[in-house]
């Protein structure tokens, strides 16, 4: 009697299979230079070793088949010489040389000029500089943007513990080890926005590591990392008295003392900048959505939402001060 739920268990492998190779965070689905090259030496490498297995099986099913005495000596030295020695001989050679002449382009830093930023992995989330033309230096968190269709720099480093920094539609995996700086080129191809992530176990909350990652037109990216580089656009209080009271609140706590908050007395740097942060596609290093609700859960319950994080939670504030906190914070655009 056949197993009947063989086809439908085989199904559900597939489905997962499938939905793990597509979104905006696939390696499979490329919008880079360097993840087209890594996702077509997937493809070649999954091509030759479905070559070899196919050849195998049916060597081993043909032999299965035909008893000892049947078969012809020579041929099956051949077979044995042929197949199991000059065949994966140079089928493997011919992949590693392919996978080698990949490298040189791969780790190739991009032309001088070339946009610059440096990202710092932190527990748990993303410290960015963007370092303009002029020599200015723009600090932002747990976000980046990238013009569409240009080499970008990427200078990555870490002063705590090795994180590993991977936006897998748009190029490979780089390490970010204390004490060094590497080095991580990206072009990507096509606009859309991307998921990134910290690919190297680094604490309690690394899975709660990741950001996402916007790429643009160049003019749109212009007026982007203009606006980023602007102080906070801090509302008045006839207009958002709710915010404004935030803001009063975001002084009194002392939140300036690990945050920066650009044009205010709020200068810390133990924490991300929070200037624009409520212009951020994700809040708490790509976990929650940029909300209002979701910011006051962030300050009431922020140990439960990130264990081990490097901030207190607030959670003795009244719901008013959290939902006035909240309305400042998502007010900085
Ligand atoms: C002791 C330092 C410290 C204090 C005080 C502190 N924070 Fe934080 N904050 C952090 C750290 C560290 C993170 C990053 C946490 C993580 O994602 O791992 C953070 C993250 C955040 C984020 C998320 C930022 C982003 O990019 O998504 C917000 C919003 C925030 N804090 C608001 C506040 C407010 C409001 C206060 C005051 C009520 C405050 N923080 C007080 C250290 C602090
Ligand atoms: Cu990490």
């Amino acid at each position: 009697m056949p197993n009947r739920k063989a086809p439908s268990s085989l199904l559900l492998l597939a489905g997962i299979l499938v939905t793990g190779c597509s979104g905006v965070q696939s390696t499979l689905a490329p919008s880079g230079q360097d993840a087209d090259r890594i996702a077509s030496l997937f493809w070649w490498m999954t091509g030759g070793a479905a070559v070899v297995w196919v050849f195998v099986i049916a060597l081993a099913v043909y032999y299965a088949r035909h008893s000892s005495g049947t078969r012809n000596q020579r041929r099956d030295r051949w077979l044995i010489l042929g197949g199991g020695v000059a065949f994966p001989t140079v089928t493997l050679t011919i992949l590693l040389i392919y996978g080698l002449a990949m490298i040189p382009e791969t780790v190739a830093r991009a032309p001088e000029g070339s946009l610059q930023i440096a990202v710092s992995g932190e527990q748990w989330w993303w410290r960015v500089r963007y370092f303009r033309p002029g020599g200015q230096e723009v600090v932002l968190a747990n976000e980046v943007r990238l013009p569409v269709g240009e080499p970008v720099q990427f200078r990555l480093d870490s002063d705590n513990v090795i994180h590993s920094f991977w936006i897998p539609s748009l190029a490979g995996k780089m390490d970010m080890i204390p004490g060094r700086v590497t080095y991580l080129t990206v072009r990507p191809t096509a606009t859309g926005i991307f998921r990134g992530a910290c690919a190297e176990y680094c604490g309690t909350s690394h899975a709660l590591m990741a950001f996402y990652v916007e790429v643009m037109e160049k003019a749109a990216f212009d007026a982007w990392l203009d606006h980023q580089a602007r102080p906070a656009v801090v509302q008045a209080q006839d207009a958002a008295p709710d915010a404004a009271r935030g803001g009063e609140l975001f002084a009194s706590n002392g939140c300036g003392a690990c945050h920066t908050v650009r044009g205010t007395a709020a200068r810390g740097e133990i924490g991300p900048d929070l200037t624009h942060v409520g212009g951020r596609l994700s809040l708490g290093a790509g976990i929650l959505e940029m909300r209002p609700d979701k910011l006051r859960d962030w300050l009431a319950r922020t140990a439960h939402i990130k264990p081990g994080v490097h901030m207190p939670e607030f959670n003795m504030l009244p719901d008013a001060d959290l939902q006035a906190l909240a309305a400042y914070l998502h007010g900085l655009k």
